[in-house]
């Protein structure tokens, strides 16, 4: 797929990210999609890598916390653009909520997430960063959903997570939860196994195929 005349790598997004250039950021998104880089690739290969390195650089203070703020505010508003054009004329009639834990402040991979069940024609609820438990769960019961979706990214809120599933499965005991988040970069999934019906992914691309076999089996 890839076309010699275009600089496929992260680092030069990252660049005009860290100068905060909003508008040859997006210019740039959009010149890789021209080039037939999928979204799906786009958000892996280019968004998610240029902000694990600006993570990096606020980790080891090259860059500063109002840096990092705008190049995550620059790719949220970039996912915001490319919305539109993603969404599935064929839609499933299934239906997912999406949302990260209590105290999860993270909400940029989960709106990918996100992203791609619209791709795939699910009609996706995105609620976004910091959603509480109680609120989540009235949310469950008035959409009644086919499947959960929940982010965490902090290693720490583990515990919060596990409260949240607990919860979840005193009302929903059958729901299917989804979880990701790079939380689980470095393990946690044995939390995971205690519950019935929790899975975890990684990424977009097994969420895909997770999805293509939803659409495919119910
Ligand atoms: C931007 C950012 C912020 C922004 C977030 C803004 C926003 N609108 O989302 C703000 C400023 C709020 C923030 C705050 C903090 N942050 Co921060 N942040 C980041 C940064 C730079 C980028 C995050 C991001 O969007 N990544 C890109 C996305 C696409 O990647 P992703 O989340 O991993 O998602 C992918 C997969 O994990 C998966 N996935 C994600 N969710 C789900 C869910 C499901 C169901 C599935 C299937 C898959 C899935 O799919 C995605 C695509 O592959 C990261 C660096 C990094 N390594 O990511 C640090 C990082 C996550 N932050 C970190 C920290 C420590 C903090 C703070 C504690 C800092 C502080 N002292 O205040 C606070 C905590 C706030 C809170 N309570 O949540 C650490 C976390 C360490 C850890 N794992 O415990 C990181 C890794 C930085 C670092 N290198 O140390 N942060």
């Amino acid at each position: 797929m890839a076309d010699e005349q275009v600089d496929y790598t992260h680092k030069k997004f990252l660049e005009l990210l860290l100068k905060g250039d909003r508008v040859k950021c997006s210019l740039m998104a959009k010149d890789f999609i021209n080039h037939k880089i999928s979204i799906q690739e786009l958000y892996e290969n280019i968004f998610k890598k240029a902000l694990y390195d600006v993570g990096e650089l606020w980790e080891y203070n090259k860059i500063s916390v109002a840096t990092e703020h705008l190049a995550s505010a620059i790719v949220e508003a970039i996912l915001n653009e490319f919305y539109p054009g993603i969404i599935s004329q064929d839609r499933k009639n299934k239906t997912v909520i999406v949302a990260c834990v209590e105290n999860e402040f993270h909400q940029i991979g989960i709106k990918m997430i996100s992203d791609v069940f619209e791709m795939y024609g699910w009609n996706a609820h995105f609620l976004g960063a910091n959603t509480p438990t109680s609120e989540l769960i009235a949310f469950v019961k008035l959409i009644n959903p086919n499947l959960l979706a929940l982010s965490l990214s902090i290693y720490f809120h583990l515990p919060v997570l596990e409260n949240m599933i607990q919860q979840i499965r005193k009302e929903f005991p059958d729901l299917p939860v989804l979880v990701g988040g790079q939380a689980f970069r470095h393990g946690g999934h044995e939390v995971l196994l205690k519950y019935n019906n929790i899975i975890y992914l990684p990424d977009l691309k097994t969420t895909e195929s997770f999805i293509k076999n939803m659409n495919e089996h119910g």
